[in-house]
């Protein structure tokens, strides 16, 4: 059988998340319309008759602003660096970006084999998809370009035929009933991140790390979990807990409910807010929210 390991690269908010997660059937990975949303290494598992893909995806690039930046940036190149393959996103409504081919280039070096996937073709306008493909044409190292919608699910038959060309054959890497390397805690707290993604502007949630303090299956199926939301400054903490209280509120009862459809049961949650002034640049906090670069190399 086919088996190997895929590295999916590209800039923030390109939509690596988003396809991975619709690839592997399930999420996988949080995705959110705020670039930086994913901050970690994950990998996503494909299994097929005769095939495993293991996806992994990465912190999009970004430029770093921050200690966390810049170890997210680095978990991706060193991400790529060891795969069967790499499959470089663009975001193709957005238009060719400089930054795009500069950093594509980076990737492109002819080492390891790698499909350039332009992304989002559901909301552009369809005669301007041979344009984008055009504009990559000439670059160097491009073993192929598929052009796709992971929300209208266009071409993704195509382009899992295009990565298994590319694999090697071989045993699977994962048993067949495991689809992710993270753990139920791990993406409890995610999703708590991702619904903090979409219910206040950016520099609130990029600030924000979580910690979850207990994670508890009760004899009655009911899972307890505290968690803090550790934020970087006190005026992010007044506008987190909001007038009385009313935002924390609202952005928790939505978490809850995701992680009870995740979990796939009812959930008791508490949440508290803290803060810990310029947590991203200090490298013992950075290691104490789970953002070590012990794993890089
Ligand atoms: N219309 C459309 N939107 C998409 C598609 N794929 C992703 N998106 C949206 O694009 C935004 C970013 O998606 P993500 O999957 O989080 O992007 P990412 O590349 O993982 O971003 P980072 O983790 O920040 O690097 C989200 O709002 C998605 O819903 C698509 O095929 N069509
Ligand atoms: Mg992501």
């Amino acid at each position: 059988m086919k088996s190997g390991t895929v590295a999916v690269v590209g800039r923030a908010n390109a939509g690596k998340s988003t396809l991975i997660n619709v690839l592997v059937g399930e999420k996988v990975a949080i995705v959110s319309p705020k670039p930086q949303t994913t901050r970690d290494r994950i990998l996503g598992v494909k299994n097929g008759d005769d095939y495993q893909i293991v996806f992994e995806d990465t912190p999009g690039i970004y430029k770093a602003s921050s200690l966390l930046n810049s170890r997210m940036q680095k978990s991706t190149e060193v991400a790529a660096r060891d795969v069967d393959l790499i499959l470089y996103l663009i975001d193709a409504h957005a238009g060719v970006q400089e930054e795009d081919k500069k950093s594509l280039i980076k990737f492109a070096t002819g080492d390891i084999p790698l499909v350039l996937v332009l992304t989002k073709t559901d909301i552009m306008p369809k005669e301007n998809i041979p344009l984008m493909v055009a504009e990559f044409e000439d670059v160097e190292n491009i073993d192929k370009i598929i052009t796709v919608s992971a929300r209208r699910g266009k071409n993704l038959g195509k382009l899992t035929d295009e990565i298994l060309k590319w694999l090697p054959e071989g045993d699977p890497i994962f048993s067949d009933d495991i689809i992710s390397d993270r753990s139920e805690k791990f993406m409890i707290s995610e999703i708590m991140r991702e619904k903090m993604l979409l219910k206040y502007d950016k520099e609130i949630p990029h600030g924000v790390a979580i910690v979850i303090n207990t994670f508890e299956r009760q004899p009655n199926g009911v899972y307890d979990i505290n968690l803090d939301i550790v934020c970087e400054k006190f005026n992010h903490k007044a506008i987190i807990i909001g007038k009385q209280g009313a935002k924390l509120k609202e952005v928790s009862s939505f978490a809850r409910q995701a992680m009870e459809k995740f979990l796939d049961a009812k959930v008791f949650l508490t949440v508290y807010v803290k803060v810990k002034e310029g947590w991203r640049d200090n490298p013992s906090r950075l290691r104490e929210y789970g953002y070590s670069d012990e794993d890089f190399y």
